[in-house]
């Protein structure tokens, strides 16, 4: 008789940054009753729902985390909101509609504390996401992201099925996209300390740098998407983050970066570049409620690390 228990998890953009954080801490804590599949879109490319449910046919999930998505940071979302709408669109549709049609158990998708209304009370909760228009740099990623919420409301109403989503602060930590141009802020100015210490020049960052942010951990991250995935039975969607009080300035941010290099050069601020949101301070009191003793790396730590992963895999990470 099948062991009704055993999960097969297949998770979708599993060789992003995410997805990675999530496999670190799954292969170093394994459970008896659980099997990963790392999806990338070298297996299946899921605007395309045929390859979509060819995949699901061939792994047979019973659970999906859902990350797959197109993602960038502020200027790689400026330049191209109407792809990102698109893409996402398609991919979180052909996603869910599959895994309603072969009955997987449970659907944890991922949205972004970005998503949020730009003009707002602070801090931001999850009772807030439809209260208005997203910030204008990221519009087509933060509506298509917004529908999944409304995909999951509408499945679970309809259907019966167990839809959910995580809401993540800006991610970081290794295997994360270090393009200067697509990439978020963390990675940018990673890779740009390296290159200037390599070349003895002053690092640039961009912008004022007096906009604030929450980062979360991609490994710390990785421990609250299999406590979801476990745990976790509401469709409200549930904000995974630091808390409050943990935000930084975009300058902070710099400086933890320069100390993780032990870089000794200027630092100068092109302020011609956007600020893009100022800022999207949420609140983890829901998370806090149900885990009220879960320990944050501290940044600091988490920074370094991901220094030295980029300087130890300078050759294969995306740049
Ligand atoms: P990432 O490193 O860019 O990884 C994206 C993943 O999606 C990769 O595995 C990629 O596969 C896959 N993918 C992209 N297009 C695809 C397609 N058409 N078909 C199939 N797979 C496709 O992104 P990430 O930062 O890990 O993001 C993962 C999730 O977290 C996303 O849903 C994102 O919206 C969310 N999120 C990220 C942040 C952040 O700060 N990074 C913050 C909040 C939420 P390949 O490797 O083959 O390209
Ligand atoms: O991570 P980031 O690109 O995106 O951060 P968002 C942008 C902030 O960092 C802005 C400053 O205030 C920039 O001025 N910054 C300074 C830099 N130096 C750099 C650099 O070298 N590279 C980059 N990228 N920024 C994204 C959304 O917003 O947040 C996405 O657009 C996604 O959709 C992501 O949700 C989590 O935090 O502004």
């Amino acid at each position: 008789m099948a062991n009704t228990s055993q999960k097969r998890i297949l998770v979708t953009g599993g060789s992003g940054l995410v997805g990675q954080g999530i496999r670190t801490v799954a292969e170093k804590d394994p459970r008896a009753d659980e099997e990963f599949i790392f999806l990338s879109s070298k297996d299946a490319d899921l605007t395309d729902r045929n390859a979509t449910k060819v995949a699901f046919e061939k792994y047979k999930p019973t659970h999906v985390i859902h990350l797959a998505a197109k993602v960038g940071g502020l200027y790689g979302n400026m330049r191209a909101n109407l792809q990102f709408f698109r893409i996402n669109m398609a991919i979180n549709e052909n996603v869910l509609s599959v895994s309603k049609e072969l009955g997987v158990k449970k659907v944890v998708s991922c949205l972004s504390t970005c998503i949020f209304p730009d003009k707002t009370t602070y801090p931001i909760d999850e009772k807030m996401i439809h209260n208005g228009p997203p910030h204008t740099s990221n519009y087509g990623y933060s509506y298509a992201k917004r529908m999944i919420d409304v995909m999951n409301t509408g499945y679970n109403q309809q259907y019966g099925t167990n839809f959910t989503a995580v809401v993540p602060t800006n991610v970081f930590g290794p295997f994360d996209n270090f393009n200067l141009e697509e990439g978020h802020v963390l990675p940018g100015l990673i890779h740009k300390v390296y290159k200037c210490k390599e070349n003895n020049t002053p690092l640039t960052v961009w912008g004022t740098g007096r906009a604030r942010r929450q980062f979360i951990y991609s490994l710390d991250l990785g421990r609250l998407f299999l406590w979801v995935l476990r745990e976790y039975e509401e469709t409200e969607p549930i904000i995974l983050s630091v808390g409050e009080e943990e935000e930084i300035s975009i300058k902070e941010a710099a400086e933890l970066v320069v100390k993780g290099f032990d870089f000794k050069g200027e630092l100068i601020y092109d302020t011609t570049r956007s600020d893009g949101q100022y800022k999207k301070t949420a609140s983890n009191e829901k998370l806090r409620k149900y885990l009220p003793e879960f320990k944050f790396t501290p940044i600091d730590q988490a920074i370094r690390e991901t220094c030295q992963w980029f300087s130890s895999n300078y050759e294969t990470a995306r740049v």
